[in-house]
């Protein structure tokens, strides 16, 4: 009873989302930057998939497209001692986190000019200048990853936050749940943001959960808040998120935050046209149709006279620009030197060295 009260409140709060108060505080410039945010992962993804269909990588690429709101709405509530880590679905947030597009590129191409020297490629985006501890392809081994960069913060005195994105087929992971217990024990601000898109690779929440509608709330058994909210609508997103980051401010408690979303590709370009058959045409094109967080954020804007078809399209097509620029940017890059294969590699780097000792990676000071 008592988790349902909680979850009821959560949905009646916000009601009307744009009301909430760190909307309302929204400029016009800030909006518009917004949905920029959410076109540039779109158009970046969408190039970087007819490049890949083209033989111009190789390995596979995770597609973010569909869930633009939850990474830009997060991200853009990212004070100075807040940290993002997630899983191979990486490329949305790096870009919201601010990443080029052309450092993003390169490494979907393995190119020396990726983020990652062209050793990572898609899953494996990085950029700790950014607060940025990237994509991790073990699923929910990120999740205690997280938990060690909100133990940092806190050992630190900073008012920060880890923000540690997973899917819902991580929440089945035992690693989580040894977090969730130490995140409440030891009084961590992690918050654990879960993007529900309803798949596994090819298996489906309702087949791989036995709490179906709502993962959140497991929270309840390690005495930590939580709640659950629409992730097409970024007002949405960014009203439930900025709750968890001052209750990790100030509180230095952790949150775990769940947002329902779909893809729109498939688990990766691997079974990109849905040859699996897992979902059927009609709940894709639902999804598409009417649930499209860009095309929701632009009526919204549209209808607030905030924004005119004329400038979506203008914001679009930058979008789309920069991201062939990007695409020209890795293709003319150098592929990195086979000399180069011993070099980023942990042990090689501090094996010897006083960080590698004591572990003084994060604590450097
Ligand atoms: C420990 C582990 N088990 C299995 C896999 C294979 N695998 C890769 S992605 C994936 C599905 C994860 O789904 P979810 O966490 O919901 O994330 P989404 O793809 O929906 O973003 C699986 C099982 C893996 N990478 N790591």
């Amino acid at each position: 009873m008592e988790i349902l009260a909680k979850q009821n409140a959560v949905s009646a709060e916000n009601h009307d989302s744009s009301e909430a108060e760190i909307n309302r505080k929204l400029t016009t410039a800030d909006q518009l930057e917004l949905l920029r945010k959410m076109l540039q992962i779109r158009r970046f993804e969408q190039v970087g998939l007819s490049k890949y269909q083209g033989g111009k990588m190789s390995g596979f690429i995770h597609l973010y497209i569909g869930q633009e709101s939850v990474a830009a709405g997060v991200c853009s509530l990212m004070g100075e001692h807040d940290h993002v880590i997630t899983a191979y679905r990486c490329h949305g947030h790096a870009l919201a986190v601010g990443m080029t597009m052309n450092e993003c590129m390169a490494e979907l191409y393995g190119k020396a000019t990726g983020c990652s020297r062209g050793k990572g490629g898609s899953m494996h985006f990085f950029a700790p200048d950014k607060n940025y501890w990237g994509g991790h392809g073990i699923v929910a081994g990120q999740t205690p990853l997280g938990l060690g960069l909100a133990y940092g913060i806190k050992y630190k005195g900073l008012k920060g936050a880890a923000l540690c994105f997973l899917g819902d087929g991580a929440v089945n992971q035992g690693a989580f749940y040894e977090c969730l217990n130490m995140a409440s024990l030891m009084d961590l601000p992690v918050i654990y943001i879960i993007e529900n898109n309803r798949y596994s690779m090819g298996t489906s929440l309702e087949r791989s959960s036995v709490v179906k509608n709502c993962l959140a709330e497991r929270g309840e058994a390690f005495g930590i808040e939580w709640a659950q909210a629409k992730g097409e609508d970024i007002n949405e997103v960014r009203a439930v998120t900025q709750k968890a980051i001052e209750r990790a401010h100030n509180e230095s408690r952790p949150t775990i935050l769940e947002f329902d979303t779909y893809r729109h590709y498939g688990h990766s370009v691997a079974d990109a046209k849905h040859k699996g058959g897992y979902r059927s045409a009609e709940e894709i094109e639902d999804y598409k149709k009417n649930h499209d967080p860009i095309q929701l954020y632009k009526r919204h804007l549209i209808s607030k006279g905030v924004l005119t078809e004329e400038e979506y399209t203008k914001i679009s097509d930058a979008a789309k620009a920069e991201a062939d620029a990007s695409a020209k940017f890795a293709e003319e890059s150098p592929l990195p030197d086979p000399s180069s294969i011993f070099e980023d590699v942990y042990f090689e780097v501090d094996r010897g060295t006083e960080a590698g000792r004591t572990g003084k990676h994060f604590f450097n000071d």
